[in-house]
């Protein structure tokens, strides 16, 4: 069920501290951890703590949940110091989602191509 973990989700192990992460936020909602295969500089992830499958899953279900993953986005880009910075929700395995658990990339650091690929 939408919000409730699950026990298959790479990124519910996360949040449960089941699997390590080398996290650099946490609220009561969200938790943000660096990206393990890292395409910036700054490569963080920001995911809500419930299990929403997408990010079009998570802003029907849960607006303000995605809510407060968006505002953790911007902190994150503070604390990175980013003046310039890609926040991504890549939604379907045709836009390359790989994890079935709702995560903004926030990508920064460096120069960043538009069209993306
Ligand atoms: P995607 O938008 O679903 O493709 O993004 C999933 C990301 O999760 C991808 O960039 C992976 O490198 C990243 N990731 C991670 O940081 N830690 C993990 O344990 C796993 C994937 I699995």
């Amino acid at each position: 069920m939408t919000g409730e973990p699950q026990d298959d989700c790479l990124f519910c192990k996360i949040v449960a501290g089941q699997i390590p992460a080398t996290i650099v936020r946490e609220t009561d909602t969200t938790v943000a951890f660096r990206d393990i295969n890292p395409q910036a500089p700054t490569h963080v992830l920001v995911i809500p703590k419930a299990h929403h499958v997408d990010a079009a899953a998570l802003a029907t279900a849960a607006p303000e949940l995605a809510a407060d993953v968006l505002r953790e986005t911007q902190v994150i880009a503070d604390e990175e110091k980013l003046d310039s910075y890609r926040i991504v929700f890549n939604t379907g395995s045709g836009a390359g989602q790989t994890v079935w658990h709702a995560h903004a990339h926030v990508l920064g650091g460096r120069g960043l191509q538009w069209p993306p690929g």
